[in-house]
């Protein structure tokens, strides 16, 4: 006992008491929890918004040949979407969530770079303002690639393209300062005794996103920098009747686009590999091989990215190389889906709502995995691409693989950041709802690919079965933002109703989990002593020994013990 410094979690009120409360305290935080929580909450009011989009291009999709949504409109329907999904919520979400745990987890007061990390986040909010002002003077219309010629003055004179390009900039710039900080703080920051082996998982995904940033991020501001300059100042870069080339762009983005995608979902597993464990009752199956996993996924990722240019005029020899490299990175991917399965097996799993939203992440990536192999063979590809089995694919490796896992985050996390519970009957209604409603919009979507409707189409003829596929898949995603509303409810209604959490209500592992909940300005007032990969399960062992009532000696023994003679 005498190891350990406090023996239950606590802080000293004055600490509480330090911290600013009120608007301006917002404005000027450089705590990374406040900051955290900006991030999360604006990002996922960009979630929102890019749900409206999508249910706004389901409804024009319901019916063969409707008229309810112009074509250049939907044009910019599906282009703010990907955009918005993608650059301001997915990756800044997490960005969000790590802001606010990555530095608990590690037993750390603060980021590396407090003020940098302030920066960040109010560079990604510019981003986000100056991309959705472009509606006052027309959206961008080229789809979240921006492939030229289509994203060239030519064809996209409105100021909404450049307003894209800006995006990519500030949120770009946002990304980069943000990864070097959780870098830097992930190297130095870490308390006594947690070494690389006791890092989490999840601020091991963390490293690894950061450090794909940081190499893939560069590349994408270049490149839109080149846009710009082609579309104001004269220059051809992607102009091939001036001896520019228009697939160095593809080259360029997708050098950029396939590193993005683990960007997106990496964080999402480290989400999973800390729940997992913590609800199966057992430890993770496999700690280093999850953790030398991602960082197999982030090397092979950077290798792969012509297997989003297989319709290109591209040498067969590149072709294969891609192909069989892209075949390559299913086998970390495996080892991880085994892992997080060796580790419910036999488990006596608590079937939480963050369990459930894990369990629902695995199956649906498991499936989006799959389809992605399909793709990689070249010669499928040439026959699917730009197709709606693509739409499947991508929905269900991001939407399945990112957005369930930030939900699992949710219901898992929720409790230390507000001190709340969420309620579980409404957790998991939300769940399912969702499950349901994402396999009835996307699941179908693979039959439509098959049946040869190409994406981003704002109208198609009933043919066969697309005007019938098509309604169950709009019906299916009003049915999954019901879902999502389920969650948006709970959360408002548990910030101020919600059962009181205290600080560890799920008996986990690490340590955001020793502190209050939700932590005081400076984290901890003392830090355990880290001895493993589950230092709070260590420390309850601990506390289990030193506070047992001695165990009662059976009578006639003729011992006895402090508490008196026992039987006779
Ligand atoms: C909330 C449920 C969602 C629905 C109902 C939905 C629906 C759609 C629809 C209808 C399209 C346009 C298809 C086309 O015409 O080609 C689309 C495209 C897309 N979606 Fe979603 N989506 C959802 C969530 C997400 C999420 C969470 C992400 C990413 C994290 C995402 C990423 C994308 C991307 C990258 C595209 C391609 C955009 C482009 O073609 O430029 N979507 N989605
Ligand atoms: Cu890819």
């Amino acid at each position: 006992m005498a190891t350990y410094a406090a023996p239950i979690p606590q802080v000293s009120a004055h600490k509480v008491d330090r911290e600013q409360r009120g608007f301006i305290s917002w404005l000027t935080t450089t705590d990374h929890k406040k900051i955290g929580i900006m991030y999360m909450v604006t990002t996922f009011i960009f979630f929102i918004m890019g749900g409206t989009e999508a249910l706004m291009m389901r409804l024009q999709l319901g019916e063969p040949e409707n008229t309810l949504i112009a074509p250049r409109v939907y044009n910019e329907l599906f282009t703010m979407h990907g955009t918005t999904m993608i650059f301001l919520f997915v990756v800044p979400m997490m960005a969000g969530l790590a802001n606010y745990f990555l530095p608990l987890m590690i037993g750390a007061r603060d980021m590396a770079f407090p003020r940098l990390n302030a920066l960040s986040y109010w560079l990604l909010l510019a981003g986000g303002l100056v991309f959705y002002a472009s509606i006052f003077w027309g959206p961008p219309e080229a789809g979240w690639v921006s492939y030229p010629p289509l994203s060239e003055i030519a064809f996209s004179p409105s100021g909404g393209q450049d307003a894209w390009i800006f995006l990519i900039h500030l949120t770009g710039i946002s990304s980069i300062l943000g990864a070097m900080n959780f870098y830097a703080t992930i190297a130095n920051m870490r308390c006594r005794g947690m070494s690389w082996g006791r890092l989490p998982l999840f601020v091991w995904t963390i490293l690894v996103y950061s450090v794909l940033i940081i190499f893939a991020m560069p590349v994408i501001a270049g490149a839109v920098t080149m846009l710009l300059t082609d579309r104001h100042f004269g220059t051809h870069f992607f102009d091939p009747a001036m001896g520019g080339s228009a697939l160095l762009w593809q080259n360029l983005f997708w050098f950029f686009g396939h590193p993005e995608v683990y960007i997106m979902v990496l964080p999402g597993f480290g989400i999973v590999s800390e729940i997992l464990p913590v609800f199966a009752k057992k430890p993770i199956f496999g700690y280093k091989a999850i953790a030398a996993s991602s960082v197999a996924i982030a090397f092979l990722g950077f290798l792969v990215w012509a297997h989003h240019m297989f319709t290109t005029p591209t040498p067969i020899v590149v072709l294969i190389f891609v192909m069989l490299s892209s075949f390559l990175i299913a086998v970390p991917t495996g080892v991880k889906i085994f892992n997080w399965i060796g580790t419910l097996w036999e488990g006596s799993i608590e079937f939480k709502t963050p369990l459930l939203f894990s369990a629902g992440f695995i199956a649906l990536f498991l499936i989006g995995g799959i389809s992605g192999v399909f793709l990689a063979v070249f010669p499928v590809d040439w026959q699917l691409n730009e197709s709606y089995f693509v739409v499947a694919h991508i929905h269900f490796v991001l939407m399945g693989g990112a957005v369930f896992t930030i939900f699992a985050a949710i219901y898992y996390w929720f409790p230390k950041i507000t001190g709340r519970m969420l309620n579980e009957t409404l957790g998991k209604a939300s769940f399912w709802v969702m499950f349901w409603g994402f396999l009835a919009t996307f699941l179908i979507q693979h039959v439509i690919g098959l049946d040869g409707m190409p994406r981003r189409v704002y109208e198609y003829a009933n043919v066969g079965n697309l005007g019938l596929y098509n309604l169950i898949s709009t019906v299916g995603a009003f049915i999954l933002g019901f879902g999502i509303l389920l969650t948006i409810i709970n959360v408002a209604r548990s910030v101020k109703h919600g059962a009181i959490a205290g600080p560890d209500p799920w008996k986990a592992n690490t340590l955001e989990w020793f502190t209050t909940s939700p932590p005081p300005v400076n984290n901890f007032d003392v830090i355990p002593r880290v001895r493993s990969a589950e230092p709070l399960k260590d420390y309850r062992l601990e506390i289990e020994k030193a506070t047992a009532p001695r165990v009662p000696v059976p009578a006639g023994s003729g011992a006895d013990s402090e508490s008196g003679h026992l039987g006779a």
